[in-house]
């Protein structure tokens, strides 16, 4: 065996969502921020991104995050996410499978019922309060980024879909929101394929013509998600399909996806704060949201939701890399 690369990783799943947490073979990426470090991955880093989340080692809705060492004295952990689609600002599906990593693992200092962990992501701190039984991560609650809605019932011209009416809200990611009546397809696995064609044009529109931008986050200024929203969903229960970019569908009920839609219904005036909202993924696995405070980014009227979820390990495992290997950064199938 030869090997170029080696990086050790505990894998782990999300309400069906995998997060391959990366806990050596890296080293410090420069940056004195999350966010620049997330932004130097991006920028230099790129091919270690792909060799972690694409085929061979991964599959097209691979998803990880790279611990780093805090960047703030306030933190435990340092996380860079990163995916298929490229390097998130924050991934809730991905601090649920961090947090019960680090807890199984013992690399926090684990105390009963509840240990706290305080993680310094690219979006700012998000704190895990992860639920424990001897030993075992039961669940775990994220407090998320500040959230925020930038656009209610917009309308954006779709080729081959026409004008299509979408709200816009900032949850750790940028989301569209699409109500699947919209588009005029069912809530089915069975056309996801179609789901799929129709999120992705409505992500290129929307790039094209009203690209949302963080007002405090520098490289923020994408949407790369469309949540549809399945018939029947309100204020307290909603089901959706999360059209991510390249071409893919969150397994989870996306923490952050969850955020953003709070948002929305907050700024609608539909939720208020301390109601539990239930968000359904594509597959039928849940998280329990909530919004605990209002908060403000740049004069924006923001809120401060939490998501509970849980996650399980799966394995540990050692990647490597053969300098003969015709693929050293995988492929995208
Ligand atoms: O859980 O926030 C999330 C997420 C983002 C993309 C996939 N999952």
């Amino acid at each position: 065996m030869r090997s170029t690369t080696h990086i050790a990783a505990v894998d782990s799943h999300t309400e069906g969502m995998p997060t391959r947490v990366v806990v050596g073979g890296i080293g410090t990426i420069p940056g004195e921020t999350m966010n620049a470090k997330r932004l130097h991955v991006m920028a230099h880093m790129d091919g270690l991104r792909q060799f972690l989340v694409n085929e061979p080692r991964g599959h097209g809705a691979m998803s990880g995050a790279i611990l780093q060492p805090s960047t703030r004295p306030d933190c435990d952990w340092g996380v860079v996410f990163i995916e298929v689609s490229g390097c998130l600002p924050m991934c809730g599906h991905g601090t649920i499978g961090v947090a019960t990593v680090l807890v199984e693992t013992g690399m926090v200092s684990v105390s009963e019922p509840v240990t706290r962990i305080r993680l310094d992501t690219p979006a700012g701190v998000v704190v895990a309060d992860v639920a424990v039984t001897g030993g075992h991560a039961d669940a775990v609650t994220i407090e998320n980024v500040p959230s925020f809605a930038t656009a209610l019932d917009g309308i954006v011209d779709v080729p081959g879909y026409g004008r299509i009416r979408y709200s816009m809200a900032f949850g750790g990611n940028f989301y569209a929101l699409v109500h699947l009546d919209e588009v005029g397809l069912p809530f089915a696995r069975a056309r996801q394929g179609d789901v799929l064609r129709a999120g992705l044009a409505i992500m290129e529109a929307v790039n094209a013509t009203a690209r949302p931008h963080h007002p405090q986050l520098g490289g923020v200024d994408v949407c790369h998600h469309v949540e549809f929203i399945a018939p029947g969903s309100d204020a307290r229960h909603s089901r959706h399909a999360m059209a991510i970019w390249p071409g893919w569908f969150d397994r989870s009920p996306c923490g952050t996806g969850t955020s953003a839609r709070m948002a929305e219904l907050w700024a609608r005036g539909d939720l208020g704060l301390n109601e539990d909202f239930v968000n359904e993924s594509f597959i039928g696995s849940r998280f329990v949201g909530r919004l605990i405070a209002r908060a403000d980014v740049q004069g924006v009227p923001a809120v401060i939701p939490t998501v509970t979820g849980r996650a399980w390990v799966t394995g540990t495992a050692n990647y490597l890399l053969d300098p003969t290997d015709p693929f050293p950064t995988g492929f995208v199938f």
